[in-house]
């Protein structure tokens, strides 16, 4: 019975220390916050500081529902290359918050934490 015990986990160890080798190369290859947007487009993050989820755009988005975007965007990095505008409204209306090209930040910096619901890039 003792025996038993130590051998299974013995076994255990093993499976662990081989699940955290494969998981090593992903791990450090895979840009994390706002690194993960791409050149060329404005990033929303649902998360502060580019964490959580991203949605990316080249040209924007009448209804960021369809980014599952909507009311929970925290922060931006427009790496669009022109002015960025995110609405409170569908189809651009509400109140606007605009972003230049290259800013990046919190939009809680004005006021704009979830609450975007478009966005115009260009
Ligand atoms: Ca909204």
């Amino acid at each position: 019975m003792k025996l038993k015990s130590r051998i299974l986990g013995t076994v255990g160890i093993a499976a662990a220390v081989a699940t955290a080798t494969v998981a090593l190369p992903a791990t450090a290859n895979a840009a994390v916050g706002y690194d993960r947007c791409p050149s060329g487009h404005a990033c929303l993050f649902s998360g502060a500081n580019g964490s959580g989820s991203m949605a990316y755009f080249r040209y924007g988005s009448p209804d960021l529902r369809g980014q599952s975007m909507d009311n929970t965007a925290e922060s931006i990095w427009n790496r669009a290359g022109a002015g960025a505008l995110i609405y409170t409204g569908y189809n651009y209306s509400g109140e606007n918050d605009h972003w230049g090209s290259g800013a990046r930040g919190n939009l809680s910096v004005n006021g704009f934490a979830n609450v975007a619901s478009s966005i115009r890039v260009g």
